[in-house]
């Protein structure tokens, strides 16, 4: 396997480079806090809206900011001095809150805007930006057979309403900051994001967490069965967290991917049904399903074409489901009990509206 530059071989990265992670109260912004704490960088910038004992994850060492990068001083406070951003920060969720706040989910286009201007102006090297599988053209996302989504498919655009404009308008301010500034920019779409450490109630849970979630659940209230979104045919990718914060790490810093979006998930497609059958496997048990046909479905089916970043790293995402969710599940479980036996527990972003 080829080796491919990332933040700790970088040659235009010193430990001791400022390196800021907006939205690291986050899932996926505070594992790669960890990432880089782990690497060896001693000067990182944690920001995020939320209130410190609202984060996801603390990493000791780290700068912390509790600001709303939507605001135009806060993102160029927050950019000071950075030599690396990495732009997580973003109001979504799974498909229950992204179906349902189409407004919020549009507004963290002024996150990104005023972010990757403040970056630009700050003199930052490199500027990663996380768009998603939602940027696609949903029409052809109509069948659960899916044929893989490649990186061209974005265009003619028809993106998921709110959540998916805001990302492909983002990525398109990524591109051009290079084609007319030349400022690094890197842009990678996420395929279903999953791991510990992850939303896993409240509203903006995603699949994994949330069928794990409800099997732990039925398993404790003795009610024998699960209520699943949609018929359970619907067909998608999850990737696991420490793969998508690897891919973060390579992606940002190769120079052959400045400015060109690229998928960011695993192939491996199952339907929400088999992923069910996995959690209760791994649980032990057998549930009765109740399907929820009005709720929140999103697309018919969604995967990840990894011929692309195959080819530029020689590498793609490649923890099985089984076992990403092993993990998962045994994490998500020790969070239950924990809040059950009174202790607090954060992985829930509350859904701020206005008024
Ligand atoms: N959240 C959730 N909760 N989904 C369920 C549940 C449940 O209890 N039961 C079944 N599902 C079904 C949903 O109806 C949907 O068809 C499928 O699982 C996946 O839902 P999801 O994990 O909430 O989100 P999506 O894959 O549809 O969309 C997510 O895609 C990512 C990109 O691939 C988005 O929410 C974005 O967060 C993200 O960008």
């Amino acid at each position: 396997m080829k080796t491919n530059v990332i933040a700790s071989t970088s040659p235009d990265l010193k430990k001791n480079d400022l390196i800021l992670v907006a939205g690291a109260g986050g899932f996926i912004g505070g594992s790669l806090v960890r990432r880089f704490h782990e690497q060896g960088f001693t000067n990182i910038r944690a920001v995020d809206k939320k209130p410190l004992p609202q984060w996801y994850q603390r990493v000791p060492g780290t700068e912390v900011l509790c600001m709303d990068l939507s605001e135009n001083e806060n993102a160029i406070r927050a950019v000071e001095g950075a030599v690396e951003v990495y732009n997580l920060a973003a109001d979504m969720g799974g498909m229950g809150f992204i179906e349902r706040f189409r407004v919020e989910c549009l507004r963290s286009i002024l996150i990104n805007t005023h972010l990757l201007e403040a970056a630009y102006r700050a003199g930052t090297q490199r500027y990663f930006f996380s768009s998603s599988a939602c940027a696609y053209n949903t029409t052809l996302q109509t069948d659960p057979n899916v044929v893989a989504l490649k990186e061209s498919d974005a265009y003619p655009a028809m993106a998921e309403r709110g959540y998916g404009w805001e990302k492909l308008v983002s990525e398109m301010f990524c591109e051009e900051y290079y084609a007319e500034r030349g400022m690094k920019t890197a842009i990678a779409r996420f395929h279903n994001v999953y791991g510990p450490n992850g939303t896993w109630y409240g509203g903006r849970e995603k699949a994994p967490a949330a069928i794990s979630r409800k099997v732990i659940e039925a398993i404790d209230s003795g009610s024998g069965a699960i209520e699943i979104w949609g018929d359970g045919s619907q067909t998608r990718s999850f990737m696991y967290i420490d793969d998508c914060t690897f891919g973060i790490d390579q992606i940002t810093h190769c120079e052959d991917l400045i400015a060109t979006p690229i998928n960011l998930g695993s192939a491996e497609l199952v339907s929400i049904n088999q992923l069910v059958s996995m959690v209760e496997d791994i649980a032990g048990v057998k549930l009765e399903r109740h399907y929820k046909l009005d709720a929140p479905k999103g697309v018919a089916g969604r995967n990840s074409d990894n011929t692309f970043i195959k080819e530029v790293l020689d590498w793609e995402p490649s923890t099985t489901l089984r076992a990403g969710m092993e993990k998962t599940y045994n994490w998500i479980k020790s969070q239950y009990d924990d809040r059950k036996a009174g202790k607090r527990v954060v992985t829930e972003a509350p859904v701020a509206l206005p008024g």
